[in-house]
């Protein structure tokens, strides 16, 4: 399996609960390295920015308020088939649906209030990455 990278993001419901350190070691102990992290309050015009592909999607609006609702760990998560290990351990998009052990089951408020984003493709983890970070902040 190739190494590769994702985008991750802590989102501001986990943040507020000071659950970051906590969410970082689930990355950890599933093998993913944390190669690079910044924390930063995104605009209103960055979450619309990063969450294009969703705006025609009736929760878009909601959404956005909901990101710039407090700060964000913005970060790029290393290792082998990264995409899809990351999609694992944060389980799936409904806490309500998500497996036993996974982060959002475990920490989720709501669908929408669901602790993390992780990228859904290579492709996508590409530009997502690069929305974030320069090559030279990540240090694998
Ligand atoms: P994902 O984060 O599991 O990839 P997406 O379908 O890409 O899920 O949706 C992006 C984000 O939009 C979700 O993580 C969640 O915060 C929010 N979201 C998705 N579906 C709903 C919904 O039905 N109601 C409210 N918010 C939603
Ligand atoms: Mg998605």
């Amino acid at each position: 399996m190739a190494k590769e990278r994702t985008l991750s993001i802590i989102k501001p419901d986990a943040t507020r609960r000071n659950l970051t350190g906590k969410i970082n070691a689930r990355f950890e102990d599933a093998g993913l390295r944390i190669v690079a992290q910044k924390r930063l309050w995104l605009t209103r015009g960055q979450a619309e920015a990063f969450y294009g592909v969703h705006k025609e999607r009736a929760f878009f609006n909601d959404l956005c308020d909901f990101m710039v609702s407090g700060p964000v760990v913005a970060q790029v998560l290393e290792g082998d088939n990264a995409v899809a290990k990351n999609r694992e351990v944060m389980g799936a998009t409904n806490p309500a649906q998500a497996d036993a052990g996974t982060i959002r089951k475990d920490f989720a408020e709501s669908i929408e209030a669901n602790s993390v984003h992780g990228s859904d493709s290579a492709e996508n983890a590409a530009i997502e990455i690069a929305f974030f970070f320069s090559e030279i902040e990540i240090v694998g």
